[in-house]
């Protein structure tokens, strides 16, 4: 340990020096797991893996030892068993965090532990409240080539002390989330579990080329809008063989809020989900939105079971929105015990302040949802555009739900949307299967026979 420790202070004047010296690095793939020529252990810099103390410095010191890497190939920030109390720590380039089995990265109680940051400026406040918010448990600023990966290890935000503190108003600043990338790219985050968020588990923003795959996120299911994987104007995002429960969005995808979105005008495009079991007690499984000021597109997401949430796929919107969302594709979906399949909603009418523009209406069309079946469903499809603003192209096809034997069930209702319709159980309603429409209006969809249903 004394030699990191030595090794560590003579390195940093030619860190710092290197990273005043700008020059733009060179791009390179991915490191495949377990490639790093170097590697370097949590304990090297004098953390303890008792569960008491605090080990936010050493964290912060072995990103900054491993930095000295950066132009040599990157290392391994490997993390043993054990229960590793932390604040916020920041992640550098080229970096692998490596969790063993056993290793348990748990984020400290204290709120002084997650530093106050700028908030995002296409939300232009924090989620909760006005103003700045705490800094995320492990972030990444301005990085590329960076793996947060292990043996199924554990990152824990302990976030119940933040939910009490929302609930009872005694938050100062907005809550953190997990993990957070802002402005990177060459992100993978794999083979771990994500416990109790204090908000949102996975936050990727400003991003692109980013991989999320066999992960397993939870929540308690009384937790205040956590939300599990949020890709936020972002780009060439995957999603895959995961497992999600937690008490609002499962997953989520945004880009920005009101005119802070409109002015930032990034989208969150050419994202991909597949393989997913997700459960959201509160909130929705799959949700568009409801900030979406950037514009969301071309998503395509498949082979997803949903079960025990309040709603399957939402899309939300309010006037004031601006942006769009259009060009997604849904298919290969199973929803079982589900209170509304399908819900588009033109009125999510939070604002971050009274100063919106009522005039910047959100264009939403291009949606559809193919090959879905579910049980134990008690509405199937709430669909309430905008008045004078209405959705369009919105487009089911081979969709069969058993509705839930409760006296509450109702099948569809729709109000200011426009469509198309096949082979759809219960018989949807009638602006989605006017005379006028057929196929040809839908994105991406090839038309089925009834054959090729069964
Ligand atoms: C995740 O685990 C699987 C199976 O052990 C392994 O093949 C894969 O390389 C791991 N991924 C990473 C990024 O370590
Ligand atoms: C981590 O990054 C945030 C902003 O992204 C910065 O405010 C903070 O000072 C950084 N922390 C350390 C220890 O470098
Ligand atoms: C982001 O990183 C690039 C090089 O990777 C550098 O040129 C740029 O100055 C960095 N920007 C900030 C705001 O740190
Ligand atoms: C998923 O990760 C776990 C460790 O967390 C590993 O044991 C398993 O093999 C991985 N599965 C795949 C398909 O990568
Ligand atoms: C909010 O600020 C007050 C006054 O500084 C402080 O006593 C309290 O602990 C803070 N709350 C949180 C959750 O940080
Ligand atoms: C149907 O789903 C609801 C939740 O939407 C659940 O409470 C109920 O137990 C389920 N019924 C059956 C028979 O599984
Ligand atoms: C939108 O919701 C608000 C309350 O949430 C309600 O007062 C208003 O009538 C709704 N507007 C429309 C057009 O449904
Ligand atoms: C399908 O609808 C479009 C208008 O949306 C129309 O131009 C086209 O002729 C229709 N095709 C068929 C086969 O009815
Ligand atoms: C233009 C239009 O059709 N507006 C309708 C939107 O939905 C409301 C509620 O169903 C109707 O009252 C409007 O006529």
């Amino acid at each position: 340990m004394m030699l990191r420790l030595v090794f560590l202070a003579l390195t940093l004047a030619v860190v710092l020096g290197s990273a005043h010296s700008g020059g733009g690095r060179q791009w390179r793939e991915q490191a495949p797991p377990g490639s790093r020529p170097h590697s370097v252990t949590i304990t090297e810099f004098g953390a303890v893996g008792n569960g008491r103390t605090l080990n936010t410095l050493p964290f912060q010191n072995a990103v900054f030892y491993a930095r000295s890497f950066a132009d040599k190939g990157g290392a391994q920030l490997y993390v043993p068993k054990g229960r590793w109390l932390t604040g916020s720590f920041n992640l550098t380039s080229h970096l692998t965090l490596f969790l063993e089995e056993g290793a348990v990265i748990i984020g400290a109680k204290e709120s002084s532990q997650w530093p106050i940051v700028e908030p995002l400026p296409s939300y232009g406040q924090g989620l909760d409240l006005p103003g700045p918010r705490h800094l995320s448990l492990i972030n990444g600023y301005n990085v590329t080539d960076v793996v947060i990966t292990g043996n199924n290890g554990v990152i824990n935000g302990q976030g119940s002390i933040w939910w009490d503190w929302l609930h009872s108003h005694e938050l100062n600043h907005s809550r953190p989330h997990l993990v957070e990338f802002l402005h990177s790219e060459e992100i993978v985050i794999s083979n771990l579990t994500f416990l109790n968020s204090p908000a949102w588990s996975i936050h990727p923003v400003y991003c692109s080329k980013v991989k999320v795959h066999n992960v397993t996120i939870k929540t308690s299911s009384d937790a205040p809008l956590t939300d599990g994987i949020v890709p936020d104007s972002s780009s060439n995002v995957v999603i895959e063989d995961s497992t999600i429960s937690v008490s609002h969005d499962a997953i989520s995808i945004k880009s920005g809020w009101d005119k802070y979105g409109i002015s930032i005008g990034k989208p969150a495009s050419d994202i991909h989900i597949s393989r997913m079991d997700l459960q959201a007690s509160s909130g929705a499984a799959l949700a568009f939105g409801s900030e979406m000021s950037g514009g969301i597109s071309d998503i395509h997401a498949d082979n997803i079971q949903i079960h025990g949430s309040n709603k399957g796929i939402s899309f939300k919107t309010t006037p004031g929105r601006g942006g769009y969302i259009d060009e997604v594709v849904i298919s290969d979906v199973k929803m079982d015990d589900v209170i509304v399949a399908i819900e588009f909603t033109g009125n999510w009418s939070s604002h971050p302040d009274e100063d919106f523009d009522p005039s910047q209406l959100p264009v939403i069309g291009q949606i559809t949802l193919k090959d879905m079946v579910g049980t134990n469903i008690s509405v199937a499809g709430v669909l309430s555009g905008i008045d004078g603003d209405p959705f369009t192209a919105i487009c089911l096809s081979n969709v069969n739900f058993l509705m839930a034997e409760s006296a509450h069930s109702s099948s569809w209702s729709c109000s200011n949307v426009s469509g198309y319709s096949e082979s759809v159980f219960p018989e949807p309603c009638s602006e989605l299967h006017t005379p006028s429409s057929n196929s040809s209006m839908c994105f991406s969809l090839v038309s089925y026979s009834a054959l090729a249903v069964a």
